[in-house]
């Protein structure tokens, strides 16, 4: 892997014709909103760009949906950029083998991202959508009010609305200089906080009813049954782990959400303790104070093996 800055990531996409960009499994707003800026960007800048992602866009990303859809066609291409992940295995893609072509990843997580072929990387970044902000403006491409209304939703969505631990000086301004370019913070709040539909908030009761506490109160746990669920779709329950974190006195929150193939496990942090060190041992991924992880088992079997695994120091 050659780490690399803005300037030679920029040379080489610029010297490419064909692109194929991809993001992480269960993208989030900043992997989706990093995608959309990029590809329309690419686009505009005369390129052959297309977005590998395997399932149609949660409701609340929707408005990113005139330039990501569902779509799992593998061209031959000159360059592959992979974002927001440090590992092959956390891309949105279930036999990684099958990307032909070199990859470059841009991302902001900790890792060793030595599966790559170079890396944009800097983990002291809030959002990816930051480093695709700075690299889209290194290529000169203007950023649309759209561009800019999904570099936004990045932001946010992993600064928790400028309030995680990983909010910068940056960040802010990063989102003042994205107004200006006609990103728009109050329906962007609209479309990702604001598309809840009755069966998230039957979902949330039920889960809000589970919370179990371990170890005195440091670690909180709740969780979703599939029974629980509407029938036919998973309840978005990627806020719900918040609930947790917020008590007084926890210091790792866990949400599990059982779904039709696996356990879905958001994992958040309080007072430093590493829970992507977590997720990472069982074969997820994040950042220190937040991450996620897919489990292939039950959910008793789920909660059994993340509580066995949370050790504190002292
Ligand atoms: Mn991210």
């Amino acid at each position: 892997m050659e780490k690399i800055g803005a300037d030679k990531a920029a040379a080489l996409i610029e010297a490419a014709g064909k692109i194929l960009l991809i993001g992480h499994t269960d993208p989030d707003g900043d992997c989706l909103g990093s995608l959309y800026a990029m590809k329309a960007g690419l686009i505009s800048s005369g390129k052959d760009a297309s977005v590998y992602l395997r399932k149609d866009l949660p409701l609340k990303y929707r408005f990113l949906s005139d330039e990501l859809q569902k779509n799992t066609g593998l061209p031959q291409c000159d360059l592959i950029v992979a974002l927001d992940t440090p590992q092959l295995k956390r891309l949105d893609i279930c036999d990684p083998a099958r990307l032909k072509g070199p990859i470059l990843a841009v991302d902001h997580h900790p890792g060793e991202h030595s599966e790559f072929f170079y890396a944009l990387w800097d983990d002291g970044k809030s959002a990816c959508a930051l480093l695709i902000k700075e690299l889209l403006q290194k290529m000169a491409v203007t950023i649309t009010p759209k561009m800019a209304d999904a570099l936004y939703a990045g932001i946010i969505t992993d600064t928790n609305s400028f309030v995680n631990q990983n909010t910068t000086r940056e960040a802010f301004l990063a989102a003042g200089e994205l107004m200006d370019l006609g990103a728009r913070p109050d329906a962007i709040a609209k479309y990702v906080y604001g598309s809840l539909t009755p069966g998230d908030i039957s979902a949330l009761s039920k889960a809000l009813s589970t919370l179990e506490l371990y170890d005195r109160g440091r670690i909180a746990v709740l969780s979703l049954k599939r029974e629980w669920q509407d029938e036919n779709n998973d309840a978005d329950t990627e806020l719900f782990v918040n609930y947790a974190r917020n008590l007084i006195g926890t210091e790792v929150a866990v949400m599990l959400t059982e779904t039709k193939e696996s356990v879905r496990v958001n994992l958040r942090s309080k007072n430093g303790y590493d829970v992507s060190a977590l997720a990472r041992k069982l074969g997820g991924g994040g950042h220190k104070p937040a991450a996620g992880i897919r489990m292939k088992c039950s959910l008793e079997e789920a909660k059994k093996l993340l509580l066995e695994n949370i050790k504190f120091d002292d």
